[in-house]
């Protein structure tokens, strides 16, 4: 009876080869044996779904992969275009050995995304759904937005940007809180064909500096300051530090809107550049609440957002409008199983991408009911999140491993005093979620009933590459199964070679899909050799994976230089140039270690300048330095003191033996006799305490 779902399979041809087998024998056998716990979805679930089957997810499969082009025209017929794509559906090239990468969708396609999130939703008779609630820091404070009112907030705010000179392709940088007026000045960009750059508001003032003089926007949005848990942050002061910074790298900013957040802050006590600084309250509501669209071109950038890579310097991954709306509306349809009548929460900030695509674009262009919650998951109690899912009758609750693991520590009774009866999906993305994590999510939070969605994807891919169908697939807990539609994914070895069947080795994918980013900002050429040159002819994820007997795949983690601490991704050239930017550090080697709530903690090995001794408060005091460089999320767990560091002869540091000494790995640390000096070695674990 279990293998009710598992229908024929066969190996299916694909545009450039064959696609993974998945094999209806092999996962039978899996299912026989213990070691594998596959989790079916109850047949009530799977007969609602809108994929039910492996058979039918298979058959979905097959035609996005023989017809891209059919396959999402039918999509993208959904919405509403002004003037309908061109005769090339899509056009790519991801070979960088044939020329230069290029990725189009739907080109010659005239649309606006905010039309279609709002204006569209509307036209089809929802416009008194609620598109919007918000739920403050504090349990009782809380606001909704019907599809009509948000549109009209919308406009509102549209008008006010075009009237101060924001035009068609003009940046504009957002720095807020979740507050409702973060979406909102994303799709007022969005109207009028802005490119919004949305910074995570926890990031410090350098930090955004760096964003402002790299897209140089028209505009700062802002608020005066934000309530998170039981501290107050002050934003107004930290965008002022920042503009400050910026007009000394001469970059200007004309306008900085701020919104006043009462809840945390009275406006008397912000500091206020006069003929620089707005409130939004005694500007916006001024303004007519419809607004004209721009009309934009598919290909036309939809925003920046800047993500950590191997280098110091932030990366400002672009995407553009048509292929992107397509894209993020299906995988938001489909992976959670997303019905009219769900109420949707993603725990996830604007700031990054999964607030992008899974709190604005891809559940409003569904017309979904989402939660936009500005406070903490943990605030007053750790009881919160469930507080908020029974308040709200939330469905699907999309949240990071992290969370589940906090919450999992502070015991099981702030989870079984609230009924949790509304949901229906749960998701996880952010980092891979261990099996124990998986669990108890499962069987506590969701009482075994709710199929878990583990997507696993980027910044730069716009949305889900790899998830569960809920409905469609058994589950193991901690992989995130199988391709969405239209995507191939390849395992390569270190030579780029595809490897098929059971495996380890690199996560690539060989073909373009609409949510595909087109390039960083101001900089094709890194873009090339960032993402298409290690393996030429694929786009190299920088993640590792494991593909198992059944064709699962089991993301494990990023095998470039960069740390995923909560879900979040830091460089360690970042956090290292932060640390040898202190006057007394001489030399510093970061590294990821495992850390029981934060997936990686950041570990820190610090040189300091010759003479200067090492002590408690010169650690604080490097610590400090990163916070401030960076944000309070990027502070080492860890400060190593290293009178040396392992190199080799040519200079190279060995990250490979600090990353031993940081686990304590100690019978693990391989050859060291290529090392200048081996001797660093013994002196730096009989440091690691001390
Ligand atoms: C959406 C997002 C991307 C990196 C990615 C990978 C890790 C994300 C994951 C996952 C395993 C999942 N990652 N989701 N690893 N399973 N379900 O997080 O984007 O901030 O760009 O991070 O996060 O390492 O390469 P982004």
């Amino acid at each position: 009876d279990k293998l009710r779902h598992v229908d024929s399979m066969t190996t299916l041809p694909s545009r450039a080869g064959k696609i993974p087998k998945l094999n209806a024998l092999i996962l039978g056998e899996a299912l026989a044996s213990e070691e594998d716990h596959l989790i079916i979805p109850s047949q009530d679930f799977s007969e609602q779904a809108h994929v039910s089957s492996p058979a039918e997810y298979l058959e979905m499969y097959r035609r996005s992969i023989e017809d891209p082009a059919g396959f999402w025209s039918d999509f993208a017929s959904q919405f509403y275009w002004k003037e309908k794509w061109g005769q090339t559906v899509y056009s790519e090239n991801l070979d960088i050995r044939k020329g230069s990468i290029n990725i189009e969708w739907f080109k010659g396609g005239i649309t606006n995304i905010c039309y279609n999130c709002l204006d569209a939703n509307i036209a089809a008779g929802h416009g008194e759904k609620i598109a919007i609630y918000w739920e403050g820091n504090e349990p009782g404070v809380d606001a909704t937005l019907t599809y009509k009112q948000l549109l009209q907030r919308v406009c509102q705010l549209a008008n006010y940007l075009r009237d101060v000179g924001v035009k068609k392709g003009d940046a504009v940088l957002i720095y807020l809180p979740m507050l409702m007026e973060l979406p909102i000045a994303m799709l007022a960009c969005a109207r009028i064909g802005a490119v919004h750059s949305v910074v995570f508001a926890g990031f410090s003032s350098e930090s955004l500096a760096q964003r402002i003089i790299d897209c140089k926007p028209k505009i700062v949005i802002t608020c005066n300051a934000v309530q998170r848990g039981s501290k107050t942050i002050y934003l107004k002061d930290i965008v002022d530090a920042a503009i400050a910074e910026s007009v000394r790298n001469e970059t200007a900013v004309d306008i900085c809107l701020t919104y006043e957040n009462v809840s945390a802050l009275k406006k008397e006590s912000t500091k206020w550049v006069e003929g620089r600084d707005t409130w939004w309250q005694d500007v916006i509501p001024k303004y007519s609440d419809t607004c004209d669209l721009e009309w934009v071109d598919a290909e036309d950038p939809l925003f920046l957002l800047y993500t950590s890579g191997s280098t110091g310097k932030p990366k400002g991954v672009l995407h553009t409008t048509g292929g992107y709306m397509v894209y993020t509306a299906t995988t938001f349809k489909f992976a959670f199983d997303y019905k009219p009548s769900d109420v949707y929460w993603c725990t996830a900030d604007c700031g990054w991408i999964t607030g992008h695509s899974y709190v604005t674009y891809g559940p409003l262009l569904n017309g979904a009911t989402v939660i936009v919650f500005e406070g903490a998951p943990n605030y007053p109690d750790p009881g919160r999140c469930w507080e908020i899912v029974d308040k709200y009758k939330v469905s699907i609750f999309y949240t990071a491993p992290t969370l589940v693991r906090s919450l999992m520590r502070e015991g099981n009774e702030h989870v079984t005093r609230y009924s949790r009866k509304s949901l229906r999906v749960l998701g996880s993305v952010g980092e891979p979620i261990n099996p124990s994590a998986w669990r108890w999510f499962f069987n506590l939070v969701g009482d075994s009933r709710c199929p878990i969605s583990d997507t696993w994807w980027q910044t730069e891919t716009g949305g889900f590459m790899i998830t569960p169908l809920p409905g469609a697939w058994p589950q193991k807990p901690g992989s995130a199964t199988f391709p969405f539609f239209g995507i191939q994914p390849v395992v390569v070895d270190e030579k780029g070679k595809e490897i098929e069947g059971e495996c380890s080795g690199y996560l690539c994918v060989k073909s373009s899909w609409p949510g595909a980013f087109r390039t960083l900002y101001g900089d094709h050429e890194r873009y090339e050799t960032t993402y298409f040159s290690a393996f030429p002819g694929y786009y190299f994820s920088g993640d590792g994976c494991n593909r198992d007997k059944d064709g699962y795949i089991w993301l494990t983690g990023r095998v470039d230089d960069v740390i995923n601490v909560s879900g979040h991704r830091i460089g360690t050239a970042e956090v290292e140039s932060a640390l040898v930017s202190h006057p007394q550090c001489a030399e510093a080697a970061v590294v990821g270690v495992e850390h029981e709530v934060k997936g990686q903690g950041i570990y820190a090995f610090v040189t300091l300048v010759e003479g200067v001794p090492y002590s408690d408060d010169l650690r604080k005091s490097l610590i400090m330095t990163v916070r401030k460089q960076i944000g309070a999320f990027a502070a080492p767990d860890k400060i190593h003191w290293a009178p040396g560091l392992p190199k080799t002869r040519s200079g190279k540091i060995m990250r490979r033996i600090l990353r031993k000494i940081a686990s304590k790995q100690l019978d693990e640390l391989g050859d060291i006799s290529t090392l200048a000096d081996p001797g660093v070695v013994e002196e730096l674990i009989s440091l690691a305490d001390s």
